[in-house]
């Protein structure tokens, strides 16, 4: 008896710890609320999936597992309308036609709708959508009411996605390291493949099309051309098998000068002859690998990178050659417009906007350029790039980045729905194009529209090393999907299905994720400073760097810090980066009074002693920004503490590690930067606020030699 006491006891204990992470949001433990329960249990009694396609086996698969798991029952599964069917079929099914459906808005390819109907006196669930797709992510968010304990009208939804590809971006390396990655190594095992399918990809293939990610881009934009040869493509063929049920496509990065490297021609040069038909010929090689292949990412010139401006052509002759060569197959080129030259003279965020904006009109059809969200490189914050809303005549694309390369890597708590709505939300002041969001969805070409996100997911057990990185990944594609959805009711969905449904639990890690955002941006770049962390890795504070190399990637180029005060001037007096925007916006951010002061010292150099409008002096209120962002830490931490009952014990420990190292993190930012700011203002810190404990000497001397996911020097 006790043998068997202690047996049950360690199970328990085990099922418990086994918590790590692996399920992400899609966890499906039985419901709490037990009222709930009893009805849902009558509600979706019995399964009725009309089809036998993989995409339909894949949604029964997802629908037995979820079901069983949150309603601790199995349903039947009869092909027939009861009260208690759950039933899922395409809108030109015969059983649907049959019914009395309403829908009041058009449904786009991939989009569905959920309606509770009475159908001869027999309640029904009914997940339609015009192909398979939308019944997958009807799936998906059916599943989703249930494990967010949702009641009656929510069953009754109409949704579309407003942009056509939902697309994530590895920056993979074919060595298995992952360029900016801090999840461990590459998901992808390219040495075992095409032979042994883990079943990771299978579950990344469900956590993507639970959020409606449709596209996938398998490797580094820093191109590697043997993924374009034979034996790779045999590789890539077995993925895309893998996730093609889950109505994900595959795509892969083109390194420009593959026709030298691969093809073993003497040139590159977009408008050759021989280069244009071997692309030609290597689009049709890998559509036969992948017939439902998606297209070529390419960063083409730019940080070491072949492009076609080494023969002296320009980005959209580049971007043609291999547009022309997917066309036939209706694949597409997204062609990156993170360019910039140290040998430019020019501030390096408006080296874009000059290269591309003259290019307008210039691209096929079949091109869409893709846009960082700032015009410098996924800084914790930047004002939106403004190639947004100028290009009237091509279509851009949003680069977001879930890794946090930037913004604290894998120790930091920081969630990125905020970010990402800061941005989408932007007026472009465009009359035409409204916000940042409209400009991706509006496009009137009527072409195609795309948003991508450089994925943060690795081979660590839990996906993405942080156990609320994971929240970052589901955001994103929630926001994809709909940019109009707020990033707080994203926050709560995923704290309801990764956590608990239980109050206290809901309203506090909301709370902490909400605020995290902020939180970050004071203790790392207040006010509209930027890219002064550490060199190359850029794992903490180093607003030192100076002398180096290149000059725009020194953090001395970014701040400008000196006796007089700090920040980039690029109103017309400096750069004139401002007159890139809107001519409104332009005013705005020219102005040194109407600029939002969290783009201050972005645009604007500012007299040490000048009142802000706290009435703090901007010596005084750098101080504090960089004080209370570790102040709410500290606070983060505390609540967090308070979590420990109504959350498991793996993830609370793995969390509570994690926000005390953030913590040393913020502080060891805060003082790193007070201090070497202070070799400038040479101003006391303000007196109510401690001094820091170790010296400058001491955090400029700090090195790291192996932090994670550092880029290859060139
Ligand atoms: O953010 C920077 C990174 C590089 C990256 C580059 C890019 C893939 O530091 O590692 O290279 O941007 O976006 O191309």
């Amino acid at each position: 008896m006790r043998i068997v006491l202690v047996a049950f006891v360690l199970i328990q204990t085990f099922a418990v710890q086994a918590e790590d992470g692996y399920r992400l949001w899609l966890r499906y433990d039985k419901i709490g609320n037990t009222r709930l329960l009893s009805q849902y249990k009558k509600d979706f009694s019995n399964l009725y999936i009309d089809g036998q396609s993989a995409t339909q086996l894949a949604i029964k698969t997802e629908l037995e597992t979820g079901l069983t798991g949150l309603l601790d029952f199995k349903p039947t599964q009869k092909k027939t309308i009861s009260t208690g069917t759950l039933l899922v079929a395409t809108l030109d099914s015969e059983v649907i036609r049959k019914l009395n459906l309403t829908i009041t808005k058009p449904l786009t390819k991939e989009g569905f709708a959920i309606k509770r109907i009475t159908q001869a006196g027999k309640s029904v669930t009914v997940i339609t959508a015009p192909a398979e797709a939308g019944l997958l992510y009807g799936t998906f968010y059916l599943l989703r009411l249930i494990q967010t304990e949702q009641v009656g009208g929510a069953f009754d939804v109409e949704s579309s996605p407003r942009i056509q590809l939902r697309i994530l971006n590895h920056w993979d390396n074919l060595d298995g390291t992952v360029e900016r990655g801090y999840a461990g190594f590459s998901l992808w095992n390219w040495h075992k493949l095409p032979g042994y399918i883990d079943q990771r990809y299978i579950d990344y293939a469900r956590a993507n099309a639970s959020i409606g990610i449709n596209g996938t881009v398998l490797t580094n934009v820093n191109a590697n051309a043997l993924v374009l040869t034979p034996a790779y493509l045999e590789k890539v063929a077995a993925m895309a098998d893998a996730f093609r049920p889950y109505g994900i496509r595959v795509y892969l990065t083109a390194r420009f000068s593959a026709p030298i490297e691969i093809g073993k021609l003497p040139t590159a040069d977009p408008l050759n002859e021989e280069v244009i038909q071997w692309w030609k010929n290597k689009v049709n090689e890998v559509y036969k690998y992948v017939p439902d292949f998606g297209g070529f990412v390419v960063k083409a010139n730019s940080e070491g990178q072949p492009g076609p401006q080494n023969y002296n052509r320009t980005h959209a002759d580049g971007a043609n050659v291999l547009a022309d060569a997917l066309k036939p197959y209706d694949g597409i080129v997204m062609w990156r417009a993170f360019v910039y030259d140290n040998k430019v003279p020019d501030d390096r965020t408006k080296q874009a906007y000059n290269e591309f904006k003259p290019l307008d009109g210039k691209f096929r059809s079949n091109v869409i350029v893709q846009v960082k969200n700032g015009p410098l490189d996924f800084q914790p914050r930047e004002p939106f790039h403004p190639l947004f809303g100028a290009m009237k005549h091509t279509p851009l694309m949003m680069e977001f980045q879930i890794t946090q390369e930037y913004l604290g890597q894998s120790t930091n708590l920081v969630y990125l729905g905020n970010l990402f709505k800061e941005v989408l939300d932007s007026e472009t002041y465009y009359p035409e194009s409204g916000t940042v969001g409209n400009t991706l969805y509006n496009h009137k070409t009527n072409s195609v529209t795309a948003i991508a996100g450089v994925a943060n997911i690795g081979s660590d057990r839990n996906w993405c090393g942080h156990p609320f990185a994971q929240s970052n990944w589901y955001a994103f594609g929630r926001l994809a999907w709909d940019y109009e959805l707020s990033s707080k009711q994203i926050a709560e969905e995923w704290v309801r299905m990764t956590y608990s449904n239980n109050p206290l639990a809901v309203n506090s890690i909301v709370k902490i994720m909400d605020d995290s955002y902020e939180t970050v941006v004071n203790y790392m770049t207040p006010l509209g400073l930027h890219h002064i962390m550490g060199w190359n890795h850029h794992y903490g504070p180093a607003p030192w760097i100076k002398d180096k190399h290149r000059a725009d990637w020194t953090s001395v180029y970014y701040h400008n810090a000196d006796t007089t005060g700090i920040g980039f001037n690029r109103t017309h007096s400096g750069s004139n980066a401002v007159s890139q925007y809107a001519p409104e916006l332009h005013a705005i951010f020219g102005s040194r009074e109407a600029c939002p002061e969290k783009y201050l010292l972005w645009f604007h150099h500012v007299g040490w002693n000048e009142t802000l409008k706290s009435g703090n002096t901007l010596w005084e209120e750098l101080c504090f920004r960089y004080y209370r962002g570790v102040t709410e830490v500290e606070q983060m931490e505390k609540q967090w503490e308070l979590l420990k009952d109504v959350t498991d014990g793996q993830r609370f420990k793995h969390v509570s590690q994690l926000l005390k190292i953030q913590h040393q993190e913020a502080v060891w930012w805060r003082n790193a930067c007070v201090l070497y700011f202070q070799t400038f203002s040479k101003q006391p810190i303000p007196s109510v606020l401690p001094k820091p404990d170790k010296t400058l000497d001491y955090y400029m001397s700090l090195e790291f030699p192996y932090a994670p996911g550092i880029k290859p020097q060139w």
